[in-house]
């Protein structure tokens, strides 16, 4: 690994102050299964400049002992290193990266996954409104998961991160039911250590730049953020129902797009069918769709 490093002082300079020791961190139990590896619950001993114990996320990350493997994961996190932290983005807290199996130290989100959130919501009884089908979650917090979500990513595309994976799966909610951006950065189609982790192709949020030319763009994450909103309209539901990965790789191509789904404003669907735009240079930025989102919230009460 010092070998990597020392091709290139970059990455070496900004090695030295995330690294965590590793016998501060206590490891409790397994919160699931990453891209990568497990994710741990953890106390995290004096990390980040703060004194005492914090409860963190640590993310194992297996198979990154080939030289092209760790080349691509030290890039990756000499930037997440230079991120600064953002509201609606899970903050980086810290590495281990002496020996394997390699960690990531991550901010603690404890609401689970929005897409879990959006999911629950349905079945749960609640006094209240019955916007979209939920009797817990108002058209209003639907609205503001999606403005959440948007403001995470207007944050990374301007660092100019692609997260690769966009997707209600990947969107962590606090318990102050903030939406936090998950899981960015390490996905990199066709880099070696992500065939080693044999990971499948998130086909139905990707773009047909994506799917037919391998081709990753912040614009390509406009597409998936188009999708996520989809599955927001629709509590959780998964993109292109009844259809299969094959169908939608070939119905994309041809100009094939979601319908309208039911209890869907027409401001949010128009603003999904410009995610999705054929042409990458005619989707919205996402300063753009925060901005959107933002005067939709005005409109909602
Ligand atoms: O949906 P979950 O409860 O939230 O289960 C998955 C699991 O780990 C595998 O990804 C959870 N997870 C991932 N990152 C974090 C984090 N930063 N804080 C809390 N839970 C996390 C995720």
């Amino acid at each position: 690994l010092d070998n990597v490093l020392t091709s290139d002082g970059a990455y070496e300079d900004v090695k030295a102050p995330s690294e965590f020791p590793r016998n501060q961190l206590d490891i409790k139990e397994e919160l699931g299964q990453g891209e990568f590896g497990s994710v741990y619950k953890a106390e995290a001993w004096k990390i980040s400049g703060t004194s005492g114990t914090t409860v963190v996320a640590v993310k194992e990350l297996k198979g990154m002992s080939t030289a092209a493997a760790s080349t691509a994961f030290f890039r990756e996190l000499a930037v997440l290193k230079l991120l600064g932290t953002h509201p609606n983005v899970v903050s980086f807290l810290g590495c281990c990266t002496d020996t394997e199996p390699f960690y990531l130290v991550l901010e603690y989100v404890s609401g689970g996954s929005l897409q879990s959130t959006l999911r629950t919501s349905r079945t749960q009884q609640t006094y209240g409104n019955l916007h979209g089908g939920s009797k817990s979650l108002s058209s209003r917090d639907l609205t503001r998961f999606a403005w959440d979500v948007a403001k995470g990513m207007a944050f990374l595309s301007s660092k100019k991160i692609l997260h690769r994976d966009l997707a209600t799966r990947n969107v962590l909610v606090s318990a102050d039911r903030t939406c936090k951006v998950s899981d960015f950065g390490f996905s990199r189609e066709g880099d070696e250590y992500e065939r080693t982790a044999k990971t499948r192709l998130p086909v139905r949020w990707m773009a047909p730049e994506s799917l037919f030319h391998r081709k990753y763009t912040t614009k390509t994450d406009v597409w998936a953020f188009g999708v996520l909103l989809w599955e927001i309209v629709t509590l959780g539901a998964t993109p292109y129902p009844g259809m299969s990965k094959r169908e939608v790789m070939d119905g994309v191509h041809q100009g094939y797009r979601m319908d309208k789904p039911k209890h869907c404003d027409q401001k949010f669907y128009t603003l999904m069918l410009s995610c999705w735009n054929a042409d990458p240079a005619r989707r919205l930025e996402f300063r753009k769709i925060r901005r959107t989102l933002e005067s939709l919230m005005e409109t909602e009460h």
